[in-house]
């Protein structure tokens, strides 16, 4: 686990550019495009609307910013609950459990 918070750690200070312990929701939606790119690990879409919604329910007091604090419960969250509630499963926009639910291939 101490790995794992490592890294999390790690991309926390990657994201907080300016370096004063919290990222924006500009860095947060920075973030989901960016990973959205990556073609070693595509990721389904989101709208900016969804990106917004997803950084209001990670913003747990509020305060317009994440703390590290904040964002390494949304990562381990993101990864590891099933809960569909959870905050952390909204890291990356709507969470698959809802998406999955409104898609078809038709
Ligand atoms: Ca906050």
């Amino acid at each position: 686990m101490d790995l794992l918070r490592a890294k999390i750690s790690h991309g926390f200070d990657l994201l907080d550019a300016d370096g004063d312990g919290a990222l924006t929701e500009a860095d947060h939606v920075t973030m989901g495009h960016r990973v959205r790119r990556l073609p070693a690990r595509p990721h389904p879409g989101h709208p900016q609307a969804d990106l917004d919604e997803a950084f209001a329910h990670l913003d747990l007091d509020g305060d317009g910013t994440l703390t590290a604090t904040e964002f390494e419960r949304a990562v381990i969250e993101y990864w590891s609950s099933t809960d569909p509630d959870a905050p952390g499963t909204w890291w990356m926009g709507r969470p698959a459990f809802d998406t999955a639910l409104n898609t078809t291939d038709d």
